[in-house]
């Protein structure tokens, strides 16, 4: 099932984040029972070659794919959907024009400016027809924007109402970090939370996605009662030491 189609049955989404360079990690992910898998080009390993050749692993297992592109890379973000990816995370999105840039790679006129060459996109969704990908495309594919700094949650409704944004994703380290200045990473703090809180609620207000990184797995439940209904829980590497510390402990006693 698309993405789109899956957010429209407003359930919590939990989505596998791959960061190690791996498509046969990110096609391991995607049999494990989540229902995404992100690959990160902004902090993870990925290249645009690794990036690229683990859509098809993922679409393999019926998942949707999702890029998170590095800081300012709009040309990624419709790269990414031309390869097959149907959503996009752009990272540090702090300002109209930021998102309004986002926006505009991400959608086919008339909402946006972008550009025609979904090749690898139609031979992995093999229903779609060129004319039927270009009519849909605008309204299947999924932008989501990184409110992670108090300057983006300032001109938070603004971003919600720019054109070609369909939802917000919030990174709560970084809004830790830019929320006391430097002090230090919380994303746990009491304060944040209720900052995160009023995040969900006005992007479900606008009617808009909105998505959001966990940490813990206790973080999960509490996203979604504040709006929350998509969650990345934490990476690969964090799945990775968090299965062996349960397994050696176990195998040791
Ligand atoms: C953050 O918490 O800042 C993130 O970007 C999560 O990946
Ligand atoms: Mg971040």
């Amino acid at each position: 099932m698309y993405l789109k189609n899956l957010l429209d049955q407003d359930k919590m989404l939990i989505t596998a984040w791959s960061g190690s360079a791996s498509p046969e990690m990110a096609g391991l992910m995607a049999a494990c029972p989540f229902d995404t898998v992100t690959i990160d080009m902004q902090h993870g390993a990925h290249s645009e070659s690794t990036a690229f050749a683990s859509v098809r692993g993922i679409v393999a297992a019926n998942k949707p794919a999702i890029l998170r592109i590095p800081v300012g890379r709009n040309d990624l973000a419709s790269r990414g959907l031309d390869m097959g990816f149907e959503a996009v995370i752009a990272p540090m999105i702090n300002s109209v024009a930021d998102a309004r840039a986002f926006g505009r790679a991400m959608k086919y006129p008339p909402l946006g400016e972008r550009s025609w060459g979904p090749t690898k996109a139609l031979q992995v969704y093999s229903d779609f027809t060129p004319a039927r990908y270009f009519a849909e495309a605008n309204a299947r594919t999924v932008s989501l924007a990184m409110i992670e700094t108090r300057e983006a949650f300032a001109v938070l409704d603004e971003i919600l109402e720019t054109d070609g944004i369909d939802g917000i994703f919030v990174g709560p380290s970084d809004l830790s970090i830019s929320w006391f200045n430097g002090a230090g990473v919380d994303p746990h703090n009491a304060e944040l939370q209720d900052v995160i809180a009023e995040i969900g609620g006005r992007a479900r207000a606008a009617g808009k996605h909105a998505a959001i990184f966990a940490v813990d797995p206790a973080d999960v439940p509490r996203f979604a009662s504040m709006g929350y209904r998509l969650a990345a829980l934490n990476t690969d590497p964090g799945l990775m030491q968090a299965g062996a510390a349960v397994m050696l402990g176990k195998a040791r006693g």
